[in-house]
């Protein structure tokens, strides 16, 4: 029994949301304290709501990171603003993500207009404050603050740490009293399978131009543990949408997709806990972003 005085265990669900780049990835890894979600400064990075779970003794977030709301030009970019809406629609909290280094602009506004008949409290965060000055992020505090009526607005830097650990305090007393809802040791759930694509996507997102980074898409067709060898091998498959784009892929002499798949298996063996060799191709799935069956067999 507890005794009255002690403060009761708090629970539940917080949305991140704002528009493409505003950095709900990276806040979502450095509150949860690991990397749950890929990193880019490419917009529309994340293509699914992944969850991350924030244990503390007085209670526990389990984060929704969302991809980046935006004007769809895409049956993709449509789905991707649908998994932000069914988010919405059954969270505690939302968390409104506004860069601090760029000015408040038709991108947040559409955000704020969705967010209007959502119930649940909302928590402005300006982000990325390392990257502006003093005044600007003051003008940023205010001009965000006019977008929707908050509950609370904090600005903070992922990347810095700052204001992280007094965010999430903010956070759980906006939740509502409850058990926890994950066991302590899980940080989320997203399946081991489409972290290892996201790996993939991530380092390559970093090493492509143009229209590449919006037509890149990633699946793991064969992972062989090799136990006898410590060794764990795994088959990708990186889809592009033009026969145009697969030399920007594999650069010259395979440099490129090369130094993708350095890059991923660094990420892969810390995942996994044990050496893995890594096979990377590239294959043509003409504009997939615009058919609904491909996309479903991409997992979107
Ligand atoms: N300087 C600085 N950069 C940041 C910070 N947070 C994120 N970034 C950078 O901003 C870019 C976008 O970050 P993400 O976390 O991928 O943004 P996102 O909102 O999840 O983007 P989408 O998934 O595409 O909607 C990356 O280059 C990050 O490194 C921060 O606190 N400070
Ligand atoms: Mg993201």
């Amino acid at each position: 029994m507890s005794s009255p005085e002690q403060t009761p265990h708090r629970s539940g669900f917080v949305a991140l949301v704002g528009r493409p780049n505003a950095g709900k990835t990276t806040l979502t890894n450095a509150l949860v304290g690991e990397k749950v979600g890929i990193v880019s400064n490419r917009p529309q990075t994340t293509r699914h709501a992944i969850r991350g779970v924030v244990h503390k003794p007085e209670g526990q977030i389990v984060l929704v990171d969302t991809p980046g709301l935006h004007k769809p030009k895409s049956l993709l970019g449509k789905r991707l603003n649908d998994v932000v809406r069914d988010t919405l629609s059954d969270v505690d909290v939302v968390v409104f993500c506004v860069p601090a280094d760029q000015p408040v602009g038709t991108g947040d506004k559409f955000i704020a207009r969705q967010l209007r008949e959502i119930r649940a409290p909302i928590v402005v965060v300006v982000t990325k404050t390392d990257a502006a000055n003093k005044q600007q992020v003051a003008e940023q505090l205010m001009a965000a603050s006019q977008l929707v009526e908050a509950a609370e607005v904090v600005p903070v830097s992922a990347v810095k740490g700052d204001q992280v650990e007094l965010l999430e305090n903010l956070l759980i007393k906006l939740l509502p009293e409850g058990p926890p809802l994950y066991p302590e040791e899980q940080t989320t759930d997203e399946d081991v399978e489409r972290q290892l694509a996201e790996l993939v996507r991530e380092a390559a997102l970093e090493k492509v131009f143009q229209e590449v980074p919006h037509s890149l898409a990633v699946t793991i067709e064969e992972i062989n543990r090799r136990p006898d060898r410590d060794l764990v091998e795994i088959h990708a498959l990186l889809h592009v949408e033009r026969n145009s784009q697969k030399p920007m892929l594999l650069g010259k002499g395979g440099s490129i997709i090369k130094a993708i798949g350095s890059e991923a298996r660094v990420g892969m063996e810390t995942l996994l806990g044990a050496r893995v060799h890594l096979d990377l191709h590239v294959t043509v799935l003409g504009e997939w972003q615009d058919d609904p069956k491909k996309l479903n067999r991409l997992g979107y």
